[in-house]
């Protein structure tokens, strides 16, 4: 059909366009028809046969769509037949806008009723609940150390695990080539630091930084060319303790290790002290207290002998306060390291504290 000839007959133009609609429409029909149709839509194709609904109806019903073009040809039609040819035009209008109503209406309930269902919470389903971590428990021993120091007035030093050889020998009265440097062999870098091989670092460090007086303990790691066995890993933990007053005593190193160690163990705990050799204590002695287990009278914990070793101790060397200037004619000290892993396994019964690093869950899993 050309263009003259569409002017010329307006009716057969309008019949034309809803001819056109129809065969467009003829995909949408059965939705408002035939419940099963829709039934056989999911929610995303519902929503894009929304769309190409909407689509559809701005084609043939919108202001650019053959429809409203042949509306303004009614100036061609003869006078006499005006009123029955615009009568035409708003019944096939009217006719195009109900048929897509009714898909429309059939598409939204469908689209609202697969949108609830999709949004649907089954109340009834079992929660998800969260796996809730926990501390490690060298973690767990190290906070009730802390608990029990800072109760008796004692502050917490946090030392670095880098650090010089000044700090880790020499400072503690452990000069170059001094044979007590070799069983805390450690790792060093080529440019001069070594990984700390015992906490006894931050006495230096927290002596140098706050004068004396001063108490403290100071809990971390420590590093030592050890080969790993039952007792022994190349990466532990220490909790290092320095007490520096007027006319502290041996009496009052007995004292405060017995007291942290019955507040640990028990009140029936006895702590007892055997000379040892330190090079930044003198004199030195090593601690041990009486089995948790057996109270003394042997068992597998102790080995049989009733006591269980636990760390090294003494008062703090006159060169040691010298180092970082404190008079020891006017201050003394006392002070204490002990090996935090080897309590832990004391305390839980493990036989290989390489357990403590491993990082499996079913082990670590029981100290919940
Ligand atoms: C020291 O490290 C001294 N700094 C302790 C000290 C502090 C003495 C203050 C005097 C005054 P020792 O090398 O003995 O001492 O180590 C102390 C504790 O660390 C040991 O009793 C042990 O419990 C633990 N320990 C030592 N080597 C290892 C290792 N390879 N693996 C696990 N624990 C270890």
């Amino acid at each position: 059909m050309t263009e003259g000839q569409q002017h010329e007959n307006p009716t057969a133009q309008v019949e034309a366009a809803r001819r056109a609609f129809e065969q467009e429409f003829e995909r949408f029909a059965n939705f408002a028809a035939d419940p099963a149709a829709l039934r056989g839509l999911d929610f995303k194709s519902a929503e894009a046969e929304q769309r190409a609904l909407a689509e559809l109806r701005t084609r043939h019903l919108g202001k650019k769509s053959a429809l409203a073009a042949s509306k303004k040809l009614i100036g061609r039609v003869a006078p006499e037949e005006r009123g029955a040819f615009g009568q035409f035009v708003q019944q096939q209008e009217a006719a195009v806008a109900s048929s897509i109503e009714q898909v429309e209406n059939a598409l939204n309930t469908h689209v609202a009723a697969a949108r609830t269902a999709r949004e649907a919470i089954d109340v009834t389903l079992p929660g998800r609940r969260p796996r809730r971590g926990h501390l490690h428990p060298i973690t767990l021993m190290r906070e009730r150390i802390e608990d029990i120091f800072v109760s008796l007035g004692y502050a917490i030093e946090d030392g670095r695990e880098i650090e010089t050889d000044f700090y880790n020998f020499t400072a503690l009265n452990i000069p170059d080539n001094h044979p007590a440097r070799a069983p805390q062999d450690t790792f060093y870098t080529t440019d001069g630091f070594a990984l700390r091989s015992q906490t006894s670092t931050v006495q230096i460090h927290a002596m140098q930084r706050r004068g004396a007086p001063l108490r403290m303990i100071a809990p971390g790691r420590v590093f030592r060319r050890d080969t790993p066995d039952p007792t022994h890993n190349p990466m532990f933990y220490q909790v290092e303790g320095l007490c520096v007053d007027r006319g502290i005593s041996m009496a009052h190193l007995k004292g405060t290790v017995a007291e942290f160690l019955r507040r640990m163990f028990g009140e029936q705990t006895v702590t007892r002290f055997r000379p040892s050799y330190f090079p930044f204590t003198e004199p030195s002695a090593e601690f041990d207290f009486s089995c948790f287990k057996c109270g003394g009278k042997g068992c597998r914990i102790c080995k049989n002998s009733g006591w269980i070793e636990l760390g090294g101790s003494g008062m703090v060397h006159p060169n040691v306060l010298r180092s970082v200037g404190v008079d020891p004619e006017e201050f003394s000290g006392f002070a204490f390291g002990l090996g935090i892993d080897r309590m832990v396994a004391l305390m839980y019964g493990l036989d290989d504290i390489r357990l403590l690093f491993e990082n499996d869950v079913r082990f670590l899993e029981q100290f919940d």
